[in-house]
């Protein structure tokens, strides 16, 4: 395919040192999914290789993607998970008081999706502006009230909201910071529709967690970069913003809550703590990203050795009865594809999932059909592995049914291949 450019240079600071660590091959694009009539047809892939920048640090993957291929139709709905939505909730509520939020003030969220964070803000009353280019889902939050322009942000768009005095009190960026080509730009943007006494708040999965849990699954074209605290921090530095606090969260396999102003005399010690984490750990160098922490096995043997426990795990559930999948996330699509045997449909009879927007098509790559979760309640699979582990809990609790049965669930596991999830 050549609607895709492979990067030479490292997307913060512009080095050309920076060196492959993960090439996963040829994958799908991850949220592609197809309908029945697409099954018959040529399936675009591209290549998808991991880096880590010799100078700033930054993980990234070399190959950027169309992003009006990726965004503009989107499949993933925020709202689906209660545990995004709770997250916000909880984080908005905090925002308000500590910032003194009030109905003279703007919320502003980048990639603000259906709603599932600014809705909040909008239930007391503060006054909001959503930013997200996928038009399906903007469209949603419209219809719920939910100001949001589909558009992407860009510095012209930044540009554009200071000339009509769209200054913002606090600006949220979840999970979207990894998704954006122009990294530098974006963040100057938020800098930009900062308030001199703003907030910016950003959400990113941590790369200590990839690496140590071989979380290599949540890689995929959607997913530019990969961030430590040592080189979002020299992102944000480069572009005129100070991180004053970290949060450690547990989401998405462990994220990255970041807090950042354009100036700041209040550095919170959690800044200094991953700091001094990191830089015991070597994050800023690349034997981190290479090396097995001291079990000499590099990372990609890591994975390869994982999916490959992985599989033949699959082949002895699918012996003991019909085997199953529940969530068909974006991390899951690139775990399937990756270091699978042949026909994996005869493996994995389905994947369970509540978005209605999936439902009724077909997994990229493996072809496998994605239905309700009433069709897997009524079809007696023996065991089910759950794609998104890091809502294994909540899925767990809403199927409690499954288990209090003869059904199993399953998440991967670096050790064990797949492990069972009680
Ligand atoms: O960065 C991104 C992360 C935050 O979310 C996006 N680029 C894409 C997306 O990645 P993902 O699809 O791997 O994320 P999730 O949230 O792990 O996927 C959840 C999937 O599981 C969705 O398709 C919804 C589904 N689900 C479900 O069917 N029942 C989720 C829950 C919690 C449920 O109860």
């Amino acid at each position: 395919m050549t609607d895709y450019k492979y990067t030479t240079e490292c997307r913060s600071c512009g080095n050309k040192y920076i060196n492959d660590f993960l090439d996963l091959g040829a994958q799908p694009l991850v949220n592609a999914l197809l309908t029945k009539e697409d099954l018959d047809k040529q399936e675009n892939t591209y290549p998808l290789t991991l880096a880590v920048c010799g100078m700033c640090s930054l993980v990234q993957i070399r190959e950027t993607v169309d992003p009006s291929i990726l965004f503009k139709d989107y499949v993933y709905f925020s709202s689906q998970s209660k545990t995004m939505v709770d997250s916000a909730r909880e984080c908005v509520n905090k925002v308000i008081i500590e910032e003194k939020l009030n109905k003279d003030s703007l919320a502003v969220e980048l990639a603000s999706n259906d709603g599932y964070l600014l809705q909040h803000y909008m239930k007391r009353g503060i006054p909001i502006l959503g930013i997200d280019p996928a038009e399906n889902i903007a469209k949603i939050a419209n219809d719920a009230g939910i100001k949001t322009l589909p558009e992407f942000f860009t510095t012209e768009l930044a540009d554009a909201m200071v000339k009509d005095g769209m200054l913002a009190d606090v600006v949220h960026a979840n999970n979207v910071l990894a998704h954006v080509a122009d990294t530098n730009g974006f963040v100057a943007g938020i800098k930009k529709i900062l308030k001199p006494s703003g907030l910016a708040i950003i959400e990113v999965p941590y790369i200590g967690d990839f690496i140590e849990k071989a979380e290599f699954d949540t890689t995929y074209h959607e997913h530019l970069c990969y961030f430590s605290f040592t080189s979002i921090d020299r992102l944000f530095s480069r572009n005129g913003l100070k991180i004053t606090k970290i949060e450690r969260l547990p989401i998405h396999g462990g994220s990255l809550r970041v807090f950042a102003r354009k100036s700041s005399y209040w550095v919170d010690g959690s800044v200094t703590e991953i700091f001094n984490e990191e830089k015991a750990k070597g994050l800023e160098l690349g034997h981190y990203y290479f090396g097995g922490f001291g079990t000499g096995v590099s990372f990609e043997q890591r994975v390869f050795n994982k999916m490959t426990k992985f599989w033949s795990n699959v082949h002895e559930l699918a012996a003991t009865g019909i085997v199953c999948a529940y969530g068909a996330a974006a991390k899951g699509n690139t775990l399937l594809n990756y270091n699978c045997p042949g026909r994996v449909p005869s493996l994995i009879r389905f994947i369970a999932d509540s978005t209605p927007a999936k439902q009724g098509k077909y997994a990229p790559g493996t072809h496998i059909k994605i239905v309700s979760p009433e069709h897997f309640r009524n079809y007696n699979t023996k065991h089910c592995i759950i794609l998104p582990w890091n809502f294994a809990a909540e899925i767990a609790t809403k199927e409690a049914d499954y288990t209090r049965g003869s059904g199993k669930f399953w998440i991967p596991d670096e050790k064990l291949g797949l492990k069972e999830w009680k």
